[in-house]
């Protein structure tokens, strides 16, 4: 059951925070960071095995799954993530893994080099929701003022860079991309801004994981023909490599450029928030597969190559992004 629920997710993280733990102590650690409209708490899933490592460099790495609770194979990828670099990744040291397998390297060298941040479910309200009841659900659950059988905010047009400026959000609660009343409205955005803003000095880069239709977006996405004034050429640089390297795993070609160039404009995103407002040099956001055929509903039996695809191509874009700092 590549799919799981909620309450399995939340078991699955402190199993693994422990597992952590066990392999190197005090290398993890599980944070409350907030609760959903319905109540249900946010972790992010921390590793961090060289404490403080050299403070003028940023080598922080933000990661989050689930903003979008139909697009299932998101959270389910960066749980598998998590697992390999906790199983996998730890276990090996950066010159046993040397001689090992490309993942395992792989696995070793991002624990190595960086601290974790991992929130792996954004949207459990809208989740679980998507599981239970509607499966083709995009927003969160909350309840809209007086539109109350409208419920929900698109999680990805609640943050503050450029929010409401333009295309691609509605101001109408009934919207599948209602942006809600204010930027960082939504309980959820909130709890990310804060958790992040008081990192961001140490933030490197940042990675918001989707579904579907295997695209490698930087910024902008709120406007098109609308680039990064400082990293750009940088940001394309690190995922065209990783798109080859993906390539390699399983014969998946993920498309790269800008959200607004690739897909459409659209406005109070975080990849957008992240680069424009938080300042981390290097922001993705990906679609996850497949193309189209299967959509949201991916099979779960694809997710582990789903997995090795996405860990390959986080690897590439940080070994790129610590070259070109
Ligand atoms: O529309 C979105 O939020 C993302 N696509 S999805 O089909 N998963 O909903 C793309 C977001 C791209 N980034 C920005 N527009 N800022
Ligand atoms: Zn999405």
């Amino acid at each position: 059951n590549f799919y799981r629920s909620y309450a399995e997710i939340r078991r699955s993280l402190i199993e693994l925070k422990d597992r952590c733990n066990e392999l190197h102590p005090g290398t993890c650690s599980l944070e409350r960071i907030g609760r959903t409209f319905e109540g249900r708490r946010l972790f992010v899933l921390k590793i961090a095995k060289n404490k403080s490592p050299d403070s003028s460099k940023k080598t922080a790495v933000w990661l989050d799954a689930g903003i979008h609770a139909r697009e299932w194979v998101s959270p389910a990828t960066a749980l598998y993530i998590a697992d390999q670099l906790i199983n996998v990744g730890l276990p090996a040291s950066l010159s046993n893994a040397n001689q090992s397998s490309l993942t395992v390297t792989e696995a070793a060298e991002i624990v190595e080099r960086h601290e974790i941040m991992m929130l792996i479910l954004y949207n459990p309200d809208g989740y679980e929701y998507s599981r239970l009841r509607n499966r083709m659900w995009r927003k969160n659950r909350e309840v809209n003022g007086m539109r109350r059988y409208c419920r929900g905010v698109d999680l990805n047009r609640n943050y503050g860079y450029r929010w409401g400026g333009g295309a691609g959000s509605s101001g109408f609660p009934c919207a599948d991309n209602f942006r809600g009343p204010a930027a960082f409205s939504a309980a959820e955005t909130s709890a990310v801004r804060r958790y992040l803003e008081s990192r961001k000095s140490r933030l490197l880069m940042f990675v918001s994981l989707h579904s579907f239709g295997q695209y490698l977006l930087i910024p902008y996405g709120y406007q098109k023909n609308t680039y990064s004034k400082t990293h750009h050429e940088k940001m394309m640089y690190a995922a065209t490599l990783a798109v080859y390297k993906m390539f390699a795993i399983n014969d998946r070609f993920y498309a790269l450029g800008t959200g607004s160039d690739m897909l459409y404009e659209a406005n109070g995103g975080s990849d957008d928030w992240a680069h424009g407002s938080l300042g981390v040099p290097y922001s993705f956001t990906v679609e996850l597969p497949d193309e189209g055929d299967y959509g949201f509903l991916l099979p779960g039996y694809l997710v582990p190559s789903v997995g090795r695809e996405a860990m390959r191509g986080l690897g590439s874009l940080l070994s790129s992004a610590r070259r070109l700092e």
